[in-house]
């Protein structure tokens, strides 16, 4: 048994009803069938697969007021909320298996509301080529997989911003995005009027990611959960090309590794979010089989015996 990580579980949420392309709902399953499950278990973690949830298809319908559907998104992050929730209740350590992005609102209010029943203070890292800071006024595409941290900050439609009863889920101190690359014109004004914590590409380029991941987790202490919501979009595309949304110039494999690692190391992980991941759009699950072995190190693994 490791005893340095909760008991973790399995959720699978296959949608992908707010993505601009069809094929995120089979994600839970390409994790799964990389061997998600297995490789957690043998790093000596106690984990159970809870299935996946179920929610509305995607009518794959163009945007209303500048959401495309809005309904439907609100029924599968209630879901995702209801299910993260019950497992952080029970102490355990959940893993969302997206799925696309847009159901990092559903998995984070339920985080934050964990928090606040718990004491704890809660850092989410968001990990993505985006900055999924859209508002439906300024989207460009009315997919609200590009909205989820706005929604957290309380900037949404009310069904998601007050998805757990109070809002805002999050304040923007509280998270740190690394790996940013995209970000549309009127979210940039947006971003930088909320004052969010942006490690971009060309910071990481300058200073290099261990310094980044030092800033970006310094504070992370005995009292916080650390939430990391890892959009696969976030890896170089040469390297992860199974996501709907790649954009070029973002971490290398050992880059992302030494993510991963640091994050290990910090000891603090609370909750996890794989999301944006879409077989479709790959060859040989390669993308999946990468993501796993990037939650191994999440998971303490090392090249070296560390600890
Ligand atoms: N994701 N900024 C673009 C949009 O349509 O809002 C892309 C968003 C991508 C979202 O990858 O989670
Ligand atoms: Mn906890
Ligand atoms: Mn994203
Ligand atoms: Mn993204």
């Amino acid at each position: 048994m490791n005893r340095r990580y909760p008991p973790v579980s399995l959720i699978g949420a296959p949608t992908d009803i707010g993505a601009g392309d069809r094929g995120a709902l089979l994600g839970p399953d390409a994790l799964r069938i990389a061997g998600l499950g297995a490789a957690l278990a043998a790093r000596g973690v106690d984990v159970a697969d809870r299935g996946n949830l179920t929610g509305p298809r995607n009518p794959w319908q163009p945007p209303i007021d500048g959401y495309r559907h809005l309904p439907e998104v609100v029924a599968w992050n209630r879901a995702v909320m209801e299910a993260v929730g019950a497992e952080l209740r029970e102490g355990r350590l959940p893993i969302l298996l997206g799925g696309d992005h847009c159901l990092g609102i559903g998995s984070i209010t339920a985080v934050a509301r964990h928090c606040r029943d718990t004491g704890k203070r809660l850092r989410v890292l968001w990990l993505d080529a985006h900055a999924d800071f859209n508002t439906h006024d300024v989207t460009p595409s009315g997919n609200i997989h590009g909205m989820p941290v706005a929604c957290l900050c309380g900037i949404g439609p009310d069904a998601l911003t007050h998805l757990g009863g109070d809002a805002p889920a999050l304040s923007p101190a509280q998270v740190r995005q690394v790996g940013i690359r995209s970000v549309d014109e009127g979210e940039k004004r947006l971003v930088k009027e909320h004052g969010l914590d942006v490690y971009d590409m060309r910071y990481i380029d300058e200073v290099g990611m261990k310094r980044t991941m030092e800033e970006a987790l310094a504070g992370v202490d005995a009292d916080t959960h650390l939430h990391v919501s890892f959009d696969v979009d976030f890896l170089d595309p040469s390297i992860a090309p199974g996501v709907g949304t790649t954009v070029p110039g973002g971490p290398n494999y050992r880059e992302a590794q030494l993510v991963m690692e640091m994050i290990a190391d910090s000891g603090r992980l609370g909750s996890l979010d794989i999301v944006e991941l879409n077989p479709t759009l790959d060859t040989r699950n390669r993308t999946a089989l990468l993501a796993v072995d990037l939650v191994e190190s999440l998971f303490g693994k090392s090249t070296l015996m560390r600890d």
